[in-house]
């Protein structure tokens, strides 16, 4: 398998994260962003959509969007990350939905467009803000009451949303504010066999 990825991008290193839990080998395709590397004619012949991450498959079939090819590689390889209790494994599937439209789309927008594209807080949308914190308060509320996103082992949602969660304050959010969210970053982190966050380019 390869996965065209950059490691700046919380959700190419979703899958990453995933695929090593796993234990799966796969070559690591690093593509710039920032350089447009995803927009080339080549790319785009790969994926029309111009976007990382991507998986190739032994038989060339591509697959693309982080959270659907984490559920791909949960389901096509023996592991506890997904559950299969069908009322469970939809609950996971809910969090990845709102890993994506509602904390993908506030607290890692917020970061691209400060902390790369060096955009000034006036020039940001207020929106992303109040709704980020909003996010990271139902997440400090439902780590209060479980130890893991769905009760007290790592599944997907925590390594989906633990992506950007561990980066937020690069888009100016407080994580002292979400002690809860802290202590369950660093657990994850080990879970995951990597270092804590020393910060990006
Ligand atoms: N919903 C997609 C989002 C993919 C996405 O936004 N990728 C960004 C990197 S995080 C990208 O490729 N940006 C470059 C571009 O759009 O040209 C997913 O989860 O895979």
């Amino acid at each position: 398998m390869k996965i065209y990825g950059s490691t700046i991008s919380g959700n190419c290193l979703k899958v990453k994260w995933t695929a090593d839990l796993l234990g799966l080998p796969y070559e690591w395709i690093e593509v710039d962003i920032l350089k447009g590397e995803s927009r080339t004619e080549a790319f785009l012949q790969l994926s029309p959509a111009g976007q990382i991450p991507i998986i190739v498959l032994e038989d060339g079939r591509v697959l693309e969007q982080s959270c659907a090819i984490m559920l791909y590689l949960a389901a096509t390889h023996p592991n506890d990350l997904l559950p299969s209790d069908p009322y469970e494994k939809a609950k996971a599937v809910g969090w990845l939905f709102w890993e994506q439209n509602a904390h993908e789309s506030s607290i890692a927008v917020r970061r691209f467009r400060k902390h790369f594209m060096k955009m000034s807080d006036a020039e940001l949308d207020p929106a992303l803000l109040t709704k980020g914190n909003a996010c990271l308060a139902l997440m400090e509320n439902t780590l209060e009451k479980s130890s893991y996103i769905m009760g007290h082992n790592i599944s997907l949602p925590d390594i989906a949303l633990v992506a950007y969660t561990r980066i937020a304050d690069e888009g100016g959010y407080d994580l002292a504010q979400y002690p809860t969210v802290q202590s369950w970053i660093t657990k994850v982190e080990a879970d995951l066999g990597i270092a804590p966050y020393a910060g990006s380019q």
